[in-house]
């Protein structure tokens, strides 16, 4: 089905986010998405995690550059939940309120697997910053990126070339395995919103699977589809 033939939903934006392990292709995947739906003339914004407003970019910089791991794993939640907390109020909320797609590369999502599996922080207290940063918003579709660990940091090992590894990318191959384990566990539980992709496949495939997921999970009906 081309765009043209679609019958885009009106109304509030849908919000999609987009999770996986280091260089699974998340902001590759994002682009790609977002110049197909601005071909159909969707309004996009596309965005992302730690960061996407002045004041989240502001502690996107203390998370990565290793300072919050400095604080303890309770101390980095909570930073994480600062910036998503300035996201989703002064960008996220007002772009779906006026019928703007979001595509976010990371959300909540992260800090359940990257905080709260591997960094033990316990889910009570990730669920009460929850309720704080993004009360009811949940995202309409979730695209999680599946890939051999050893692939994705090869992967993002390429793209840094003499660059130095974040935070993140230099920890042990143990915590990126037990992250693709969160995030499979992740889309297993709450399969309505979460559709795992496999990402280790040329650009274009992996493009063509997001594709027919957006289409199946936002657009289900028969009658969005025009005839021409
Ligand atoms: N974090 C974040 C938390 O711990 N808690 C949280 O709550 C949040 C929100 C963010 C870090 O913060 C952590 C998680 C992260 O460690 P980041 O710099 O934003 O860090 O980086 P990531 O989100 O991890 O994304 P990456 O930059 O690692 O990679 P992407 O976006 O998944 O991958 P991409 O598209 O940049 O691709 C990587 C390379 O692979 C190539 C690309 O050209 C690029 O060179 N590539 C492919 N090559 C072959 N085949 C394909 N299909 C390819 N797709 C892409």
């Amino acid at each position: 089905m081309s765009e043209s033939a679609v019958k885009w939903p009106s109304g509030r934006g849908r919000f999609v986010t987009f999770e996986g392990g280091e260089g699974t292709g998340k902001s590759t995947q994002i682009k790609r998405l977002a110049d197909r739906l601005k071909a159909a003339r969707m309004r996009i914004l596309v965005t992302r995690e730690p960061g996407g407003s002045p004041g989240a970019e502001i502690m996107r910089h203390l998370v990565l550059s290793g300072m919050g791991k400095l604080l303890g794993p309770e101390a980095e939640t909570l930073l994480f939940a600062a910036a998503r907390d300035d996201h989703v109020h002064t960008v996220i909320q007002p772009a779906l309120n006026q019928g703007t797609w979001v595509l976010c590369d990371r959300f909540a999502d992260s800090t359940r697997a990257y905080q709260g599996s591997l960094g033990r922080v316990p889910a009570a207290l990730i669920n009460a910053m929850q309720r704080v940063t993004i009360g009811d918003l949940k995202p309409d579709l979730t695209i999680i990126l599946d890939l051999p660990v050893e692939i994705g940091l090869q992967r993002a090992a390429a793209r840094r070339g003499s660059g130095t590894p974040d935070r993140f990318e230099a920890e042990k191959p143990g915590f990126h395995q037990g992250l693709r384990e969160a995030y499979l566990k992740i889309a297993a539980d709450e399969p309505a919103r979460c559709v795992l992709i496999d990402a280790n496949s040329d650009p274009d495939t992996v493009a063509g699977r997001i594709w027919t997921a957006l289409r199946d999970r936002l657009l289900p009906t028969p009658a969005s589809v025009v005839s021409i």
